[in-house]
């Protein structure tokens, strides 16, 4: 991670009036507050917490070797796109117990990454679920864990994703993976507002 940037708490321009929303969604240790901390030039808002051996039958941490904190509420990052566009990431912990969340947290979305761990696919079936229900765009992006690479007709398929969602293979902990992630989806939205006539404003709530 570039400590500079993670380092720097840059003042937020004062001009600073439109303010985008995207959420990061996914599964347990998919890399969610890895990949909002990334790409953010503020040290990133969030609300780790160290596993507690309480949790330890709640949260099933067996394929997620070295994680020793768990992201309570959300992770919340920032990047000025210029002097008055700002885009505010949300990552949301996907615990079924924190799912009262989501749906507060997806008004005034403009999109959002589905981060997956292709040993565990499974895992982020409820986040695609949900922001299809919603009507919220959003990409696929498989992190690199290591291991053998799924190939996308494989994770296409397991995932049953529309052709149309964009799926996109990256590594949550480099900022420049993570930059392109979000380029991914916003010209996802970009192609699909371009099918409709009029593009709703979005606002940031
Ligand atoms: N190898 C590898 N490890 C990662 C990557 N992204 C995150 N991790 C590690 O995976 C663990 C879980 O990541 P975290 O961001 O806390 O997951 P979250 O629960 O989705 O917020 C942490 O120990 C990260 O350092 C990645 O792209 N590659
Ligand atoms: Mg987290």
């Amino acid at each position: 991670m570039d400590s500079a940037i993670s380092d720097a708490r840059t003042p937020l321009g004062a001009s600073a009036d439109n303010g985008l929303k995207i959420v990061v969604v996914g599964g347990f240790g998919v890399g969610k507050t890895t990949m909002v901390r990334s790409v953010s030039e503020i040290r990133p808002l969030n609300t780790e917490e160290t596993m507690t051996q309480a949790g330890e039958t709640v949260d099933d941490t067996s394929e997620v070797r070295g994680k020793t904190a768990t992201t309570v509420a959300f992770d919340f990052g920032r990047i000025s796109l210029d002097a008055r566009n700002v885009l505010y990431l949300f990552g949301a912990p996907g615990q079924e117990r924190f799912w009262f969340l989501w749906d507060r947290l997806f008004s005034g979305t403009l999109g959002a990454v589905v981060l997956v761990d292709t040993r565990r696919i499974d895992d982020s079936w409820y986040a695609i679920d949900r922001l299809e229900h919603h009507g919220t765009p959003f990409v696929v992006a498989c992190n690199d864990f290591g291991g053998a690479r799924h190939s996308p007709e494989s994770v296409r398929e397991a995932l049953d994703l529309d052709p149309e969602v964009p799926l996109v293979f990256c590594d949550a902990r480099s900022r420049e993976s993570s930059k392109q992630v979000l380029i991914a989806l916003v010209e996802h939205l970009r192609t699909r507002i371009a099918g409709h006539a009029a593009p709703p404003r979005q606002e940031f709530v």
